[in-house]
């Protein structure tokens, strides 16, 4: 008898690295990063900097993998695959991001999405401060883009003006001006993610020369753990498919919105955006194995 192997490839799948912490709960994190490639068709890859253990009420433990573990992953998925991406997300130790800036530059990474992660949703720390100055003053000014939300949006503007004492952001107005600090300082596109505001969903996409205002569809919802891993993990997914960076934005936007909108619920602790919701919808999973 004959058996035939089908072996079917998808042909040109671009590659896209996440360089983050693993959050063992899966709801933000390097797994919420893994799904988020997986749900937007690109082949997806890890280099961990710390573990946490967590689930979404508190982080238990964190833990730095070693300076030569950093390097050594990241030897690994540079030496030999070609990177039409990189997301970066929480970067703890300084000298774990000193490793990072140093390989990026060597292995001239490009369409890099640095997500500035300071706190989790829980509300535990994910950086030490020291390390605070060195993504400002460093490693934001060989990214293509950063997207803090509100707080730390407020963090980075203290670092750059040197002012301890800057107001909350609490208007779109706010937003521009502190925008335009970091724009103007690292040169770069910034995100600045409004969904912390009362009552609007607004992001500002801007640079030095350009600048756009993002309405969104506010919802109100306890399952919103992973929604700034997904967000920076979709953009560079959108960015390894030669989007535009506008587009690239946009289109990670509309990508999380239904993520929300399908979260998993964990009934009485904060539940999780669901990345594959969408393609769930459309498909009947029973049927295909
Ligand atoms: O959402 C930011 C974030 C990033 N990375 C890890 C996290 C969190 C939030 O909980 O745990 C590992």
């Amino acid at each position: 008898m004959l058996f035939y192997l089908l072996e079917v490839r998808v042909k040109n799948m671009k590659n896209v690295l996440s360089i983050a912490g693993s959050d063992c709960s899966a709801g933000a994190g390097i797994q919420a990063d893994l799904k988020t490639f997986v749900a937007n068709g690109v082949y997806g890859m890890t280099v961990i900097t710390s573990l946490t253990a967590q689930n979404p009420q508190k982080v238990k433990m964190l833990e730095d993998v070693s300076i030569e573990m950093l390097e050594k992953q990241t030897e690994a998925i540079f030496d030999v695959m070609e990177v039409s991406a990189v997301k970066i997300g929480m970067l703890n130790s300084k000298e774990n991001g000193e490793v990072i800036y140093e390989k990026l530059l060597k292995y001239k990474a490009k369409n890099i999405v640095l997500d500035p992660v300071m706190i989790a949703t829980s509300g535990n720390s994910l950086i030490k401060d020291e390390t605070k100055d060195f993504l400002v003053n460093k490693l934001f000014k060989i990214v293509d883009i950063i997207t803090p939300n509100l707080d730390e949006t407020k963090e980075i503007v203290k670092i750059i003006l040197n002012n301890e004492n800057i107001e909350n952001i609490d208007s779109i107005e706010k937003m521009k001006n502190y925008g335009k600090v970091i724009a103007d300082f690292t040169k770069k596109w910034v995100l600045i993610k409004g969904g912390h505001l009362s009552n609007s969903a607004v992001d500002i996409l801007m640079n030095k020369d350009e600048i756009y205002i993002l309405e969104g569809e506010k919802i109100s919802s306890n399952n919103t753990h992973g929604t700034g891993c997904s967000l920076s993990s979709a953009i560079a997914s959108n960015l390894a498919k030669s989007y535009s960076m506008l587009d690239s934005v946009k289109k990670a936007k509309n990508f999380v919105l239904s993520s929300i909108k399908n979260s998993v619920d964990f009934g009485e602790i904060a539940g999780t955006v669901n990345q594959m919701g969408e393609i769930y919808k459309n498909i009947d999973i029973e049927k295909l194995y």
